[in-house]
């Protein structure tokens, strides 16, 4: 089993229900657990600003499945839930969901860039990811604690649970 941490976003059609929907669409994935989800926080977009808020939330996952295996099962929630392939690259989506860490793992090819290549520049992921594990170290070394101290998160609310 490999320990995954999973990024959610979402900023059309009703956001915040998106994000608890996919949580628990996770449950179903097989070969693999939920173990935890962090709070759910409101950011504004990065990219262009024509855009509505985000919500965005990190999963704790742990799997058998292949990292491949499980990008299939990511995309085939993200589909479930409305989310168009013609999606601009920066533009605004009903449900976003990557893999940010595969246990240590670094992977780079067509379909996957693990660790994400731009968690560490994004407080909507690092503040929700240090939630989940403040102890965490990346497979580049660097610590998430202080990374995470670092980020401004002036756009970033939690949502009171
Ligand atoms: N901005 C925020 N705040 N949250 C996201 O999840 C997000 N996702 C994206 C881009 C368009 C980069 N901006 C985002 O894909």
């Amino acid at each position: 089993m490999t320990e995954v941490f999973v990024a959610l976003g979402a900023n059309l059609a009703q956001p915040q229900a998106q994000i608890l929907r996919a949580i628990a669409a996770l449950q179903s994935i097989p070969a693999t657990e939920l173990l935890a989800c962090s709070p759910l926080y409101s950011s504004s977009p990065m990219g262009p600003q024509d855009q509505p808020d985000y919500i965005n939330a990190v999963a704790r996952l742990q799997t058998s499945l292949a990292p491949h295996a499980l990008l299939d099962e990511l995309q085939r929630i993200e589909l479930e839930q409305g989310r168009e392939r013609k999606d601009e690259r920066w533009g605004p989506r009903t449900l976003d969901l990557d893999i940010l860490l595969y246990g240590q793992n670094i992977i780079d090819d067509e379909r996957l860039t693990i660790p994400h290549y731009g968690m560490k520049q994004r407080a909507f992921v690092l503040v929700p990811l240090f939630d989940l594990a403040p102890q965490l170290t990346l497979p580049d070394g660097s610590q998430l604690a202080e990374l995470t101290a670092a980020i401004d998160r002036t756009a970033l609310f939690r949502l009171p649970e």
